[in-house]
């Protein structure tokens, strides 16, 4: 599972839910821009948080809602998410989401019984506090199902234990709140952390991520 809470995964749920056919990530703006003019393809993304000059959309939530998407792709290319999803995606199956599709996920998690991999994406290659506490709320509640046993996990799970109380006012003291903040999208921090709005659970199928239930409809 890719896990890039603040915001990339947590907006391509959105796309999907909003009626998204699929979500391509791609890992460059150059990537993006390849798929420019094609018929019902969207560009969005961000580099530092900032939407990319020449792209749809950004990377917020909000912006992917009121019926933008219906029916669309959209190609996306964030800083940490996208990335992290291009370096999975030769896993045996890859599976995205947030706190917006908290129980569906960790329903599709215990119900698939395989090994999982929770990757956060986290910020240029390092540790992030949001991802890792989601991680921590994954493990707190799936491991009864999983052997759980490593130090990383018994961490994101006493991280998570300490914030779930106050999550949003714990998030303050991440380096991602103080970015988000700068430029003005708190209130994507807020809806970020809201749990099961959702339950579409997207996986990534030949290079898109799609909902997990469409793509079992269209096998049957
Ligand atoms: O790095 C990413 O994937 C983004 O989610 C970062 S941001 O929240 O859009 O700045």
């Amino acid at each position: 599972m890719v896990i890039d809470v603040l915001r990339a995964t947590t907006t391509m749920c959105v796309a999907l839910d909003q009626g998204a056919d699929k979500v391509i990530p791609v890992d460059t703006i150059e990537e993006c821009l390849a798929f420019t003019g094609k018929e019902n393809y969207i560009l969005a993304g961000e580099r530092n948080g900032r939407k990319v000059e020449g792209f749809h959309f950004g990377n917020s939530p909000f912006e992917f809602m009121d019926g933008v998407v219906k029916g669309k792709t959209l190609v996306l290319t964030t800083t940490n998410g996208t990335r992290a999803i291009k370096m999975a995606e030769h896993s045996y199956q890859v599976v995205i989401g947030g706190f917006l599709n908290f129980t569906a996920l960790t329903r599709w998690i215990v119900a698939e019984g395989r090994d999982t991999l929770l990757l956060c994406s986290g910020w240029r290659n390092k540790f992030n506090l949001e991802d890792t506490v989601f991680a921590g709320a994954i493990i707190h509640h799936i491991k009864e199902y999983f052997l759980v046993d490593s130090d990383s996990a018994f961490a994101a799970e006493k991280l998570y234990l300490n914030s779930r109380r106050n999550m949003f006012h714990f998030m303050k003291q991440s380096s991602h709140y103080r970015r988000l903040a700068h430029l003005g999208v708190i209130n994507d921090i807020k809806y970020c952390l809201r749990p099961d709005l959702t339950t579409i659970v997207p996986v990534l199928k030949n290079g898109a991520l799609v909902n997990a239930d469409h793509d079992k409809k269209h096998r049957i």
